[in-house]
């Protein structure tokens, strides 16, 4: 008998994108469109990646107001947006590259979806708007919530009544926070795909990832209890967006550009998608 080796099959490039959808969910002033912003940059900036082209424009218009030292306008208009993450390597390990996919919108839309969203499961047609929002969350490979401790308060009238600033954060936030989350798990069961919770500001709220989970833990418990229930793993983050990490003195702007927290959101996207 004859053993006969196969041919050896020339199947070209392959090539793929590993293209990965993070929809990034909020509501109005939570944070996301900085937040996205700080992701770009520390990723541009470590030299990690690049933005695309449509997506340039929309970061360095954006970084205008930071330089400027303004706040940032609110979303009007759906920007999607592309970060392409060739070389990532943090404590000498290398991840694989991946384009992070994402959209800004408006965290008004965002609430005006999530309040109609609730008419879906009673077969009630719902506006395009909403239909086209829900799209988002299709095959995405995380999911980022963006929660607002502060809530426009300042640093010193929320750190004086913390309980207090936190009750409300979370009863203005936890019902449509939770509807995207059960859409995104119910939808294209997010399962062993972890939810990103980012508690943005910490400059202004000042707390330690172990200091919001006691209280997190509690507000939260019947969503996470159902994230358990799907194998779904929970990260939290803390963040201080481009722009808002200077310490006491003006010539610090350059550090305040670097902004905290993002790194390890962005190891964390980077460990669920690879
Ligand atoms: N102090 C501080 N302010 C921040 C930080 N991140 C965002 N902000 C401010 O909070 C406000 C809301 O931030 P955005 O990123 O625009 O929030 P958003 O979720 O995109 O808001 P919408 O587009 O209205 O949904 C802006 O005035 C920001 O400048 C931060 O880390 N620290
Ligand atoms: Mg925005």
């Amino acid at each position: 008998m004859v053993a006969t080796r196969l041919p050896a099959v020339v199947v070209g490039t392959i090539i793929f994108s590993r293209r990965r959808k993070v929809p990034v969910v909020g509501v109005h002033g939570a944070g996301k469109s900085c937040l996205l912003l700080s992701m770009a940059y520390v990723v541009s900036k470590m030299g990690w990646g690049h933005v695309n082209t449509e997506s340039m424009d929309y970061f360095n218009s954006a970084l205008r107001y930071v330089l400027a030292g303004q706040q940032l306008p609110p979303t009007v208009a759906t920007q999607d947006i592309r970060i392409i993450v060739k070389d990532m390597e943090i404590d000498e390990r290398k991840y694989r590259p991946f384009v992070l996919s994402s959209s800004d919108y408006s965290g008004a839309m965002f609430e005006r979806v999530m309040e109609e969203y609730r008419l879906m499961d009673r077969q009630v047609p719902v506006a395009d708007e909403t239909a086209s929002f829900l799209k988002l969350f299709e095959r995405s490979s995380c999911l980022v919530v963006v929660i607002d401790l502060v809530r426009g308060l300042g640093a010193e009238e929320f750190r004086a009544d913390i309980e207090a600033g936190m009750r409300k954060a979370f009863s203005e936030q936890l019902v449509p926070v939770s509807r995207a989350i059960e859409h995104a798990v119910a939808r294209r069961g997010l399962s062993n795909r972890p939810v990103m919770f980012v508690f943005s500001k910490a400059d202004l709220h000042g707390l330690t990832v172990d200091e919001i989970r006691p209280y997190f833990d509690r507000v939260m418990a019947i969503t996470l209890g159902r994230l358990r229930r799907l194998g779904t793993p929970v990260n939290l983050y803390t963040t201080v967006a481009t722009g808002w990490g200077r310490d006491t003195t003006e010539d610090q702007w350059l550090h305040a550009l670097e902004a905290k927290g993002v790194t390890d959101l962005l190891t964390g996207i980077a460990r669920a998608v690879a």
